[in-house]
């Protein structure tokens, strides 16, 4: 990751892409008022989750401690008379840092350790793409505002005629994991998708990375989740997850055209690099 990836000329961000505001196939959103997470379309989503719902528990069980407490000491001592306040005695003091110890080990030690199994057993677990013939690679980079995409084409490598490149429009496949490769060509931008619990900062001269799988054939949202600038609003993409079949079928399509289209002065164009493994 040390190596700066080849960017674009920064005047590239101008030019508005041919697709990027045309209206998107978006599902129609769930009700604002919903607490619950968005509907997890990745296959270890649900792990995110139940974290998530753990911690919310803890949340709930030490609300209710404390509002009983207050609720029994209001009612307890209401009316009595007024004492000055003191340290208590070396006993009780020794309770009250037991007592809080002993929930900051449980509650955060719960979701440290949750947390630090996810991100070894998943987030950053990349032997699991890198092992996986089927594996797909995409690259992105993020400019204000839209996701630039870059597939490989046929030929399966970066940087060749054949790459097919998208604006907000993210195509896998379900089933697969999806290794991506992230830049940013400007400012820094938050790389989301929300049904896959995936989020990443897209930084100027650095490659970040993660990967993903869908669990299922559809389409969601991808978006920015770092206020970018006036119109970081107009950052929405769709991924849509096809059947491996109908995505090789695509790509195959996309690869001609990309070939039949390239311009080789169309410095703006070549922004992709040589894969890099970690
Ligand atoms: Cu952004």
């Amino acid at each position: 990751m040390a190596e700066s990836p080849a960017l674009p000329p920064a005047s590239s961000s101008d030019v508005a892409p041919p697709d990027a505001q045309a209206p998107l196939a978006v599902p129609p959103a769930r009700g604002a008022w919903s607490l619950a997470p968005p509907e997890n379309a990745s296959a270890t989503g649900d792990r995110i989750d139940a974290l998530l719902a753990t911690s919310h528990r803890f949340d709930v069980a030490l609300a209710l401690v404390m509002l009983g407490w207050l609720l029994v000491a209001v009612v307890r001592f209401r009316g009595a008379r007024k004492v000055a306040p003191d340290g208590g005695t070396r006993r009780s003091r020794a309770w009250v840092l037991g007592l809080a110890v002993g929930v900051f080990g449980v509650v955060d030690g719960t979701l440290f350790l949750g947390s630090q199994g996810y991100l070894n057993d998943v987030l950053w677990n990349f032997r699991v793409p890198a092992e996986d013939p089927r594996t797909v690679r995409i690259e992105i980079n993020a400019h204000q505002w839209s996701w630039e995409v870059r597939y490989a084409g046929t030929d399966g490598a970066f940087g060749t005629r054949d790459d097919v490149v998208t604006w907000n429009d993210l195509r896998v496949p379900a089933g697969v994991p999806v290794w991506v490769q992230l830049v940013s060509t400007d400012v820094v931008h938050g790389f989301s998708l929300p049904a896959f619990r995936v989020k990443l900062d897209a930084i100027p001269g650095r490659v970040n990375q993660t990967w993903f799988q869908a669990a299922r054939e559809g389409a969601w949202e991808a978006a920015c989740y770092q206020h970018c600038g006036t119109s970081h609003y107009r950052m929405r993409g769709m991924l849509t997850a096809m059947s491996p079949e109908a995505y090789a079928a695509w790509l195959r399509e996309a690869s001609l055209k990309a070939v039949q289209a390239y311009d080789a002065d169309d410095t703006a164009a070549h922004w992709g690099w040589v894969w890099r493994t970690p």
